[in-house]
């Protein structure tokens, strides 16, 4: 096995959209040293996204997945990433360390997606793709079974102690490369 460089672990944080993954990367990477990788902002950044053309739904981008794995290629490599998106089997299973995928009751996403202004089609989808536990799949078939973990994010206290168990996976990880 060739010689792992990073120093610190990379961990995907995925699920469906309004679970809870960019509070749960705030919350890491304000606990930890790690990174906020937030691949919409990176989307952004390198102008890699394009609208989507479903009438219904312009707002949605469809990202060229190539073109965002050069943008972060070498983050990946130095290590010390906390990936924030709602896909993750684009990201090689060689650079990935924990994959936490996050869950909601149902009737709370259906809640926060509302808010958020989601509704008829976009809504039914995202609430499918829960209900389907497509993200947990998803994973489950790209990385190896205990790499990936299920977290639900119901209630404030579940950040933190879902933070918590994350910061000592990523101790152990330190101890178990040699870090
Ligand atoms: P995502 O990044 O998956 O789209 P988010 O972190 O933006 O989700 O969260 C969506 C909304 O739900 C946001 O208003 C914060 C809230 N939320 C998420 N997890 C929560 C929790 N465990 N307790 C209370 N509110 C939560």
């Amino acid at each position: 096995m060739p010689e792992m460089l990073r120093t610190d672990p990379n961990i995907i944080i995925t699920g469906t959209p309004g679970v809870g993954k960019t509070t749960h990367c705030q919350q890491l990477a304000t606990a930890t040293r790690l990174h906020h990788l937030d691949i919409n902002e990176v989307v952004k950044k390198h102008n890699i996204g394009e609208s989507s053309t479903d009438p219904d739904d312009p707002n949605t981008k469809i990202v060229d997945e190539d073109r965002l794995l050069d943008c972060i290629e070498n983050d990946l490599e130095e290590g010390g990433q906390i990936i924030d998106w709602h896909a993750c089997d684009l990201f090689p299973p060689s650079l990935i360390d924990l994959v936490c995928v996050v869950r909601c009751d149902n009737k709370l996403l259906y809640d926060r997606l509302k808010k958020r202004g989601y509704s008829g089609k976009k809504l039914e989808e995202n609430m499918d793709c829960e209900i389907m536990e497509v993200l947990l799949q998803e994973a489950r078939e790209a990385y190896d079974e205990d790499m990936v973990v299920e977290l639900r994010s119901e209630k404030t206290e579940d950040v933190d102690a879902n933070v918590e168990r994350i910061e000592k996976w990523i101790e152990q990880w330190r101890k178990d490369h040699g870090k």
